[in-house]
């Protein structure tokens, strides 16, 4: 199986579960796409169900798939989205590496459940040193915010996109946080968050209900 074959039989897992009448949180990334390709399907063969889409190249995918799109209300039903990291004992995640975090962690907040799904290179042991947090951040004064995340201890880098830093959907910019030491998840999100200027990180801690990973011969779903 390649990895886009894990990703989508995760997905397609992940839509199995999906019921008429729920309201379904749609995430962003290769991953969630193959998600909205499966749920489409399904739809075209009766399901109804109204989607929230975490991301404009989200919302754009979901109706040309021919998926309803509803403004944002909660309680969400089920939200499906991938990841970057998810660590498998406590099921926190990274997320971010597309830019999307902010949307995606309101939408999974709103949830009642939120379905991670991903291939098995996403899955870790452990969350650790080395590996980066995006943050997302104001555009406006983001010199003093990076100063700011350097002294909480994290080593940022605005992300840019050619030569202009990438902006989000919501027109903030994203900072990518490299973590040197070992840090405990819960405190770092708070330490970083309140920072003035941070608006979301990419740590989703306590969010995921499960994680649905694809592995080269069978699906693993992991509870937290
Ligand atoms: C988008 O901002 C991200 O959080 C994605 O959910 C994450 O990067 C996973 O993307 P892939 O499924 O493309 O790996």
């Amino acid at each position: 199986m390649t990895t886009d074959d894990q990703k989508r039989v995760a997905a397609e897992y992940a839509a199995s579960l999906v019921e008429s009448g729920m309201l379904v949180g749609l995430g962003s990334g290769s991953t969630a796409a193959f998600a909205i390709t499966a749920l489409a399907a399904r739809v075209e063969a009766g399901l109804e169900i109204t989607c929230i889409p975490t991301s404009e190249r989200t919302a754009a995918l979901a109706l040309s798939h021919g998926l309803p799109l509803v403004d944002f209300t909660y309680p969400i039903d089920i939200d499906i989205d991938g990841a970057d990291l998810i660590e498998r004992r406590t099921l926190t995640l990274v997320k971010g590496l597309g830019g999307a975090l902010f949307r995606e962690k309101i939408v999974a907040a709103a949830s009642r459940r939120m379905v991670v799904i991903a291939d098995r290179s996403k899955l870790v042991e452990r969350l650790g040193p080395g590996i980066a947090i995006p943050v997302e951040i104001a555009a406006f004064g983001q010199e003093t915010v990076l100063a700011r995340l350097t002294q909480a201890g994290v080593r940022p880098v605005l992300r840019r996109n050619g030569g202009t830093p990438f902006v989000t959907d919501g027109g903030n910019f994203i900072a990518d946080c490299t973590v040197a030491t070992p840090f405990d998840a819960p405190s770092l999100d708070a330490r970083l968050k309140a920072i003035t200027g941070v608006i979301e990180t990419g740590l989703f801690v306590g969010l995921a209900s499960e994680a649905v990973i694809g592995h080269e011969d069978r699906v693993e779903v992991i509870q937290r």
